[in-house]
């Protein structure tokens, strides 16, 4: 048998390359100098557009003078003490308009045209507060919602004052309009300390919306009034539909103030409860029986607490079908303690704390979680974490030196910015080969940096405000938008979706076809769902990456199954992604809404199209069990879950042109 000897030897040469992403280092490419407003948060809408928010243009106290308190010249000084004036007429300011007349800090980026519009409330009422400082999530049907804020009293603008307090706001943004829906608890007597300022919010399985932690008012460490070791529940349908339930207590939040803000929390796939990192505290949180089950502290290895103002990232790795759906948290870099900030008020400032490279690891849902450590390839505080359609996850921006916070030109804290990406793919076995550095941005992302995958595989950075100073930068308020194109951006001749022939809207486990405008599906390893991401504060809880069960393949179409349940893949907008075997993902990924009412009958299938899959997948030297059988009864081909993502794929259809030149012959 002539091919056997070829055929083995060229199985044996693929099956030693590991590489099952693109080679390369990746761009960057600023692409728009005007963000409209500094994006401090950052929501991808359908459309390809971009809900952006950030802080008022203040000058902060300190610089109400010719000069700075290191006796530099105060270019930002013009006299006026107005704070709204100024910052409308600002130099650094121009051309943003988000104070011409009108009360704004939120704008939509049209990332199709580059330009923003102000995002306005319908009527300015005084009752709509400041939402800097908000948590934000994605709901089922798309809208953004938006919970807490700041508080600015006795804003002047034109000689008119204004008290903006957001803390408490719950406000929702669809199509362009803003809306606020309700109003969160308070704790009287004092209305000073109430609301949320930097809290968590999480959309559920079942499509309500849930608010957490954060602090009643703007850092005060010291004081225990600021602590708001609560969670409460907005209602989307029944009875209380639009209404908030009454705020329930944690002992992971009460225990961990006050670094306890933007606590890491994520529905877990197998259960539906939320996974919970507040400080170095974690939990199991059941919302529905209001039960926390705690999980071991986070190491603390001479490191912060890992939330504001010392926090690293936080990621879950792709939730795959070898993995059975099995969440792993990653909470990556922060600050290392320094013998100098460790007083009595250690918590409020640690400019030259430097960060680490430390991250950390649990499987929440395991038999045993436990924290495993692992090093990433370079130090950071603050940086963002981004799914990738290729399954791996790009870190952006952050710091070498300090951490989050600080006033409007007036580092408290990060310094030294990172701007190299560093990749971290989670099929490399051996953990120092896990981390790499790729490309270096053009724009330094310290504090109040944002980053969301787009729907043509890029990756869009905004924000960073306040530390530029640190670094000799003259704004400080950061308007460019910034594009990362992952290495597969230098592939030729991506694979793409017939945009116009994928479902808009899917229910759980309903079957559906993924075509494309080619024969190439037999080329494809992986077909996912990532969903839409709302990024601040290096907190992007709504992103996730969920790999997709195929059931058949044709040559230009594949039978696939959208996630089980709203636990693996809550509510809302996703991306739909098909990667092939080099590493590409398609040139466009189509959007779904996914929610339970969306459920529809399963798309229908013809047996007589299929391509099964070739001889060669599933035997290629690194695959640990053979290829998976085909159910005779439906045609299907078995799951085999020991295979996370087909890297044999290239060496079977190298063996099926063999089989086809047998077959010629
Ligand atoms: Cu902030």
């Amino acid at each position: 048998m002539i091919l056997g000897t070829p055929a083995l030897a060229a199985a044996a040469v693929l099956g030693m390359a590991t590489q099952i992403t693109a080679p390369g280092d990746g761009e960057f490419k600023v692409v728009a100098p005007n963000s409209g407003v500094v994006a401090v948060h950052m929501s991808l809408l359908p459309g390809n557009k971009l809900l952006l928010s950030e802080r008022f243009h203040e000058i902060p106290t300190e610089w109400l003078g010719p000069q700075l308190p290191n006796g530099q010249p105060n270019i930002m000084f013009n006299g006026n003490v107005d704070l709204m004036n100024f910052a409308a007429n600002s130099p650094f300011y121009q051309p943003n308009q988000n104070l011409n007349g009108f009360l704004t800090d939120t704008a939509e980026f049209d990332l199709n045209t580059m330009n923003h519009t102000m995002v306005r409330y319908p009527a300015f009422t005084g009752d709509e507060g400041y939402a800097f400082c908000n948590g934000a999530a994605q709901m089922a049907d798309g809208g953004i919602m938006v919970a807490g804020g700041d508080q600015k009293y006795l804003l002047m603008y034109n000689g008119q004052s204004y008290t903006t307090d957001g803390r408490r706001d719950v406000r929702i943004y669809k199509n362009g309009a803003y809306t606020k829906v309700a109003t969160m608890a308070w704790e009287p007597p004092n209305k000073q300390f109430s609301g949320r300022w930097y809290p968590t919010v999480v959309g559920l399985p079942n499509e309500d919306v849930l608010i957490m932690g954060g602090h009643t008012i703007y850092y005060e460490p010291t004081d225990p009034r600021a602590n708001n070791p609560t969670y409460e529940i907005y209602r989307s349908s029944g009875p209380n539909a639009g209404k908030l339930d009454a705020p329930v207590a944690l002992d992971v939040l009460r225990e961990s103030f006050p670094i306890n803000m933007y606590p890491i929390t994520y529905v877990l796939p197998g259960s539906g409860n939320l996974f919970s990192l507040a400080g170095n505290r974690s939990a199991i949180i059941d919302y529905v029986g209001k039960r926390e089950t705690r999980l071991p502290n986070l190491p603390e290895d001479n490191i912060y607490p890992r939330s504001f103002p010392f926090a690293g990232t936080n990621f879950l790795e792709p939730l795959t079908l070898a993995n059975k759906y099995q969440a792993k948290v990653w909470v990556c870099g922060g600050n290392t303690r320094s013998a100098k900030a460790d007083g009595p008020q250690w918590f409020s400032n640690c400019a030259n704390c430097l960060a680490t490279a430390q991250c950390y690891y649990m499987e929440p849902e395991s038999e045993a979680p436990k924290w495993t450590g692992e090093q990433m390839a370079e130090a950071r505080s603050q940086p963002v974490a981004i799914n990738l359609p290729d399954g791996v996850v790009a870190v952006f921006g952050g710091s070498s030196i300090g951490h989050q916070g600080g006033n409007a030109g007036i580092p408290i804290g990060g310094a030294n910015p990172t701007q190299r990406v560093m990749f971290f793919d989670h099929r490399e076995k051996e953990p120092a080969r896990r981390w790499r550095l790729g490309a270096a941005a053009a724009v330094p992302r310290q504090y109040h940096g944002s980053a969301v995958l787009l729907t043509d595989g890029s990756v869009i950075i905004g924000g960073s405000d306040e530390q530029n100073f640190a670094n000799q930068r003259a704004n400080p308020y950061e308007l460019r938008l910034e594009a990362f194109y992952p290495p597969y951006f230098k592939l030729e001749n991506r694979p793409a979706l017939d945009l116009k022939a994928t479902p808009t809207q899917l229910g759980y486990g309903q079957k559906f076809i993924v075509p494309f405008t080619s024969d190439i599906a037999r080329n494809i390893s992986t077909v996912s769902m990532i969903k839409y991401g709302t990024s601040t504060h290096t907190m992007n809880i709504d992103q996730r990456m969920v790999e997709l069960e195929v059931l058949h393949l044709s040559t230009n179409q594949m039978y696939v199954v959208a996630p089980p349940n709203a636990n693996i893949a809550p509510p809302g907008n996703w991306m739909l992604w098909a990667v092939d075997e080099r590493g590409a993902p398609v040139v466009q990924a189509a959007t779904i809404n996914l929610r339970v009412s969306n459920k529809g009958p399963d798309a229908a299938w013809d047996d007589r199209n299929d391509v099964k899959p070739d001889a060669g997948v599933g035997v290629t030297p690194d695959s640990p069990t053979p290829p998976a059988p085909w159910d005779a009864g439906t045609g299907a081909q078995v799951q085999n879950s020991a295979l996370p993502y087909q890297r044999h794929a290239l060496a079977s259809t190298f063996l099926a042109g063999l089989a086809l030149l047998a077959a010629l012959w």
